[in-house]
Order: C-alpha cells, then structure tokens, then sequence
C-alpha cells in the first residue's frame, strides 16, 4: 500500500498538472498502471450473435438499399466495448454481406486485407484479381491487401457472408488507401480453378518464390476440402485444449494466408469438452456446424450454425460440443507472432484464471 498523499500536496500537484497541461505535457505516474499493466485489460468484451436472431435484419436491408449503391451491403458487427468504432476486436472488423440476385458489389481495392466466410445461400461468386471463385457454405476465401475485387450473385437466392477485415490495424496504422475499380465487375482473365491448381496443388510455378509475408495466390479453401481432411484427421489423437485443430497457411511459405490475419478451423467430437485455454490474440469464432457452448471467461455463450462469438485477448475459452462441431475462426496473431508479442497458456481443469 502507498501512503495517503496529503490533500495539501495533492493539491499542489493539480496545480502542477494544470501548468504543463498548457505544453501538451501530462505525469506518467498518474497512468503508468494503466500503462503497463500486469496483463491485457481488453476494452472489448465477449459477445455472440445468433444468426437466427440477425439473419431477418440482414435480409430488410436488401429491401432499403441496393448493392450497388451501397457499394458493400453489410450490417457491421460492433462490438459493446467499442461501440462506434466499427471494430469486432481492437484490431479487426467483422460483417454480415449480403448480395441479392442479379446484383454486383463493384470492384475496388484496398490495404486492408480481407476474408469471407460463407454462410447463407448459393449462386454468389467473389472475383479477386481477374478469377471468379463459386461461393459454397463454408468457403474461406480471401482478398488479400491491394487485390481488385468484386462480388456478384449469378443465383436465384439471397448470399450472406462473413467478411473478416484488418480495418482497425490499417486505421491504427494509418495506411488506408483505396481505389475504384473502372468497370463495375472485373473482366475475367484466368479461369475458376487457375490460382488452386498454380499455387495450391501441392507445387508452385517453377520459378515462384515468395516473401515469409507475402500473402499466398490461393484465395479460395474450399470447405468441401477442409471439412474431409478435419474428419480424417479426427480418427487420431485429440488436443484436450484445442479438439482437431488446423491452421489456415500459404501453401507457398507455410506463413498465414495473409499477414495480418490467422484463419484456424477446428472440429470438436460430440460430447468433447476442452481444458481451459488462452491466447492474447482477440478471435472471432464462427459455427460451421454443429452447437455448443463457449465459456469465455465467466461468460458462457451458447452457439449453433451461423453463430459468431468473440473471445477477448487473454479470457480463458472452454469449448463444449453438443453435436460434432466445427468452429472456423480468425485473429491479428500473425501480427502478433511477428512482432513477438503473442503469448498462449494452456491451463488445466481446476486453473480458471
Ligand atoms: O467486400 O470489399 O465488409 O471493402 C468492408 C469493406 C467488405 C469488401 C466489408 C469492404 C468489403
């Protein structure tokens, strides 16, 4: 314990703070604590959206606004402790997009790098760079940083994705710039399918050789992929933290599909209940399939299809599965990991921080 400070000395230091006020200049020991803390103190805090509940909410808005004058036509996921900010965690964005049929989200491009999850609905495609990717349920697919790209919904229903962005990084940074494609849509110069079987077929062109944090050329992780190699791998040995838990790469370099964001899937057997576990790295957890229940923290969040939460940095996550359950989900730990701030612990059973 420090010892009271006297009024007339803390008085005197008011006084003293009011001068150097005037300079711009304020007392580091009056912050330090908050500062330097002895782990993170997140602003934001744990949140779900239950997609049954938003999904009617995302369709009105395609009755008030079109794609095209929207130019992206997506309900913001904010989160509470950062209402305002357009910001799912301190540093990423989360979105609900929704394309009608017939419609076109224009070209354009960006710094921020961005993903989409699939979730509702079939007949839509994302074009990045000259190549149109089909988009199925569960598709992870990319954007990375500076590529063109246009969405278009060639079907006859409604498309909801989840688009991931590095928006609050790229602002924090100060790095935003963007561009207007000159056609709406972009022309298609490489067939569907060319970017997977150049770069993502188990060998690269020839000559081909990428930076570590060059994001990679394969912009679409089918979920038809991901979801068969999850289910062989589940016949082996479980992370009692994790369940099967994979993470997202470049096939070129082993690094993230895009530097500042990790993308990982994971699939938890029916009835698997994980030991408690933490990271500094704030993540969005979508369910692909199955239901269950995330305690974060002292929070417990109870998840089905379409459900996305969010697990602060430094909370402690216990999964449970009711029925088999796969979970996608994305973070700032590449960024993290590069800059050498990152840290995890694996707690056991009776260890809830
Ligand atoms: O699809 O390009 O949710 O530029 C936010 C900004 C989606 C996109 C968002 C964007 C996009």
């Amino acid at each position: 314990m420090k010892a009271e400070v006297p009024e007339m000395v803390r008085a005197e230091r008011r006084q003293y703070y009011d001068q150097i006020n005037r300079f711009s200049m304020t007392p580091l020991w009056e912050v330090l604590g908050r500062l330097v803390p002895r782990q993170p103190t997140p602003a934001i805090t744990p949140v779900l959206w239950k997609y049954a509940d938003v999904r009617e909410h995302v369709m009105q808005a395609g009755r008030l606004i079109s794609a095209e004058e929207a130019e992206r036509r997506v309900l913001i996921l904010e989160n509470p402790g950062l209402r305002g900010n357009s910001s799912v965690t301190q540093t990423l964005y989360a979105g609900l997009q929704l394309i009608m049929p017939g419609e076109v989200a224009p070209a354009h491009r960006h710094t921020q790098s961005a993903l989409r999850l699939v979730l509702d609905g079939e007949g839509a495609y994302t074009a990045v760079d000259g190549e149109r990717t089909t988009m199925r349920r569960g598709d992870f697919i990319i954007t990375p940083a500076w590529t063109w790209h246009d969405h278009g919904n060639l079907g006859q229903e409604p498309v909801v994705w989840l688009d991931g962005l590095d928006i609050p990084l790229a602002r924090f940074f100060d790095t935003g710039f963007a561009e207007p494609g000159v056609a709406h849509s972009q022309g298609v110069t490489r067939p569907e399918g060319d970017a997977m079987a150049r770069y993502g077929s188990n060998m690269v062109p020839v000559d081909f050789h990428q930076q570590a944090s060059a994001p990679t050329k394969v912009f679409v992780y089918p979920f038809a992929q991901t979801r068969s190699a999850l289910k062989t791998i589940a016949l082996g040995d479980i992370d009692a933290h994790h369940g099967y838990k994979q993470r997202f790469v470049n096939p070129a370099t082993g690094a993230s599909p895009m530097p500042t964001m990790g993308a990982f899937i994971q699939l938890l057997p029916a009835g698997f209940e994980s030991l408690p576990y933490r990271s500094t790295d704030a993540t969005v957890y979508v369910c692909l399939e199955g239901e269950g229940e995330a305690l974060v923290g002292d929070q417990l969040l109870k998840f089905q299809e379409n459900d996305v939460f969010v697990l602060p940095s430094w909370y402690t996550l216990q999964l449970r599965a009711g029925r088999e359950t796969i979970l996608f989900s994305y973070s700032d730990r590449p960024v993290q990991q590069a800059i050498g701030f990152w840290r995890e612990e694996r707690l056991q059973a009776h260890q809830q921080a």
